[in-house]
């Protein structure tokens, strides 16, 4: 055994002896950086201890029902990779990567619902969440018009260290959304109006600084929820119960297996959903075919018409018996995009159209300016011509520039278009806004910049959302076509390919001419195969002759 490392209760605020309400690990258990290991509930807050540190663990020093603080230690871990039979001192150094038990955030929890029992419109702020400051909010679960409880989960904040739910401190009618997603938030700042189902709707009272929402429920959470990468942020088209109460990780872990916290019983105290309830769920929507919540009818339909996704357990295979192997976890760009991936491509109805652009005379021009502002330094990519044509092709196709919300088809009036860019840890998606407003030079500045910043893991939460359409661009590689996989909640993705010179028939002879493949994948729900496909020749009509983009 090598040296031992400890987990310990980071700092989580105003927090102090706070029962330990889960456990997640024991002895034995291997686990990676960022996987839960306790929830800490007080009467004010409910929140995750991720660890901070991989390894396998080797004593656990809390039981259910002790009382911890910040600086408690939880476990101790072998690091992963460690000699085996290396014996070392129990605890003693503990190695660099355990230093700042980092990760733990609280999640607040249900506040004392401040001036909500008066009537009146009250505020829901963030309450003290520990060091941390300017934390994206990367799931907001309410909109106006919703009316919710006390201790129902407003959003999710994500730092690089932690995730926490914040819930609300008051109950009544959401009356204002005060942050977007993608917004940097610290303690004290409002996120909701609430007006107060004790209030009586004819009265309009002032909106009356709540006290600061205590944290709830929630806390450093392990896994990263839907955050970034492939679908710029948050999905709203898969919002997982947001009026539950369920711990960060608990959340994590129901969206992982698709899992709607809405639909499962909760045993947990004061109602809260526990690990097990998720376990449970699945387990008997397996063992029965039959989703619990769902009445008899719905539940037969889905069985024997499909309706379910009624599949078999994963290939649990014994990889080493066949030679030899090497774990490596994903990263968690990888993690986070593959959870936005699998659900995009089960649940958007996707077809991939595909058509030939010819670009010679673009490139020839490209070339030409490039030559012409070599000494500027200013060059012009292909990507950014692709651009700058796919906002005139938004605007002349604008079910292209929308997004599903439930029967309603959301028209988006400003082009922030996303690029995919490839990076060592995985694939992310910065946005170029306003795009339409922006010269093919600047696209190709900012573009260039924010690939820069990706292959640097420097790119925030506000790079990466807000995006109407996305381009992914195989151009700098090769390849043939390919079929994208559309990034919710956008509702069409344009691949590109590497051009090639191909020869054309000009109805007396082939010429030859630099053909760009494109694929367009488009969400069938909003836009047929006609529309995709005009869109298409549209679109390679103007990289055929730019001039068009003018009209
Ligand atoms: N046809 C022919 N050549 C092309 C081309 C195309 N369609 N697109 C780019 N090229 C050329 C460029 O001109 C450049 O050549 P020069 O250096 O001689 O000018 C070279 O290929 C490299 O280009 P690039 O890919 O580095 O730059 P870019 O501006 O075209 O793209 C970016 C930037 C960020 C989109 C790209 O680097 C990237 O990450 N692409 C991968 C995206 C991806 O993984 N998509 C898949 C997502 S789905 O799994």
């Amino acid at each position: 055994m090598s040296q031992l490392i400890e987990v310990k209760v980071p700092d989580i605020g105003d927090f102090d002896a706070v029962p330990v309400i889960e456990l997640f690990v024991k002895v034995g258990d291997t686990i990676a950086v960022d996987d839960a290991i306790a929830t800490l509930e007080s009467d004010k807050a409910t929140m995750d201890v991720p660890s901070s540190a991989a390894g396998v663990v080797k004593e656990v020093l809390v039981n259910l029902g002790d009382k911890v603080s910040e600086g408690s230690v939880l476990i101790r871990l072998e690091a992963a990779g460690a000699a085996a039979a290396a014996p070392a001192p129990a605890a003693a150094a503990a190695p660099a990567a355990a230093a700042p038990a980092a990760a733990a955030a609280p999640t607040p929890a249900a506040a004392p619902a401040p001036m909500a029992a008066g009537g009146g419109v009250v505020e829901v702020v963030v309450p003290d969440i520990g060091d941390f400051d300017a934390v994206p909010v990367i799931e907001l679960f309410v909109k106006v018009g919703d009316t919710i409880k006390v201790d129902d989960a407003i959003a999710t904040l994500e730092s690089d260290k932690a995730t926490m739910d914040v819930p609300s401190s008051a109950a009544g009618v959401v009356k204002e959304v005060l942050v977007a997603l993608g917004d940097k938030v610290g303690q004290g700042k409002v996120l909701i109006k609430v007006e107060s189902t004790t209030a009586s709707a004819g009265a309009p009272a002032p909106a009356a600084p709540a006290a600061p929402a205590p944290l709830a429920d929630g806390g450093p959470a392990a896994s990263a929820p839907a955050s970034m990468p492939v679908a710029s942020v948050a999905p709203s088209a898969v919002t997982l119960g947001g009026k539950v109460h369920a711990s960060p990780s608990v959340r994590a872990f129901a969206r992982e297996l698709g899992v709607d916290l809405a639909q499962v019983k909760a045993t947990g105290p004061k109602g809260r959903i526990v690990k097990e309830d998720v376990a449970g769920f699945i387990k008997s929507a397996m063992s029965t075919g039959v989703v619990p919540g769902k009445t008899p009818a719905a539940a037969a339909a889905g069985a024997s018409l499909g309706g379910g996704l009624d599949l078999l357990p994963w290939p649990k295979v014994d990889f080493a018996k066949f030679g030899e192997i090497e774990v490596k976890p994903l990263s968690r760009i990888k993690k986070i995009s593959g959870q936005n991936l699998a659900r995009n491509w089960v649940m958007i109805p996707a077809v991939t159209y595909h058509e030939d652009a010819d670009i010679t005379d673009l490139e020839a021009f490209r070339v030409a300016m490039n030559k012409e502002h070599e000494k500027s330094g200013k060059k012009l990519t292909m990507l950014a011509f692709i651009i700058k044509a796919s906002v005139r092709a938004l605007q002349e196709f604008p079910e292209f520039n929308t997004s599903l919300d439930g029967d309603n088809l959301v028209y988006k009036k400003y082009f922030n278009i996303a690029f995919a860019a490839d990076t060592p840890n995985g694939l992310v998606v910065p946005v170029i806004k306003d795009a339409d407003k922006k010269s093919v030079f600047d696209i190709a500045a900012e573009s260039g910049a924010l690939a820069k910043k990706a292959r640097d893991g420097k790119l925030g939460p506000a790079d990466m959302s807000g995006a109407c359409f996305t381009i992914s661009s195989l151009g700098g590689i090769g390849g043939t076509y390919f079929a994208p996989i559309v990034n919710a909640p956008e509702v069409a993705i344009l691949g590109v390919n590497k051009s090639v010179m191909k020869p054309v028939w000009d109805g007396k002879q082939f010429v030859p001419r630099l053909t760009l493949p494109m694929s367009l994948t488009a969400d069938h729900r909003v836009i047929d195969g006609a529309l995709a496909t005009r869109f298409n020749v549209y679109l390679a009509q103007l990289l055929a002759d730019f001039r068009r983009v003018m009209l």
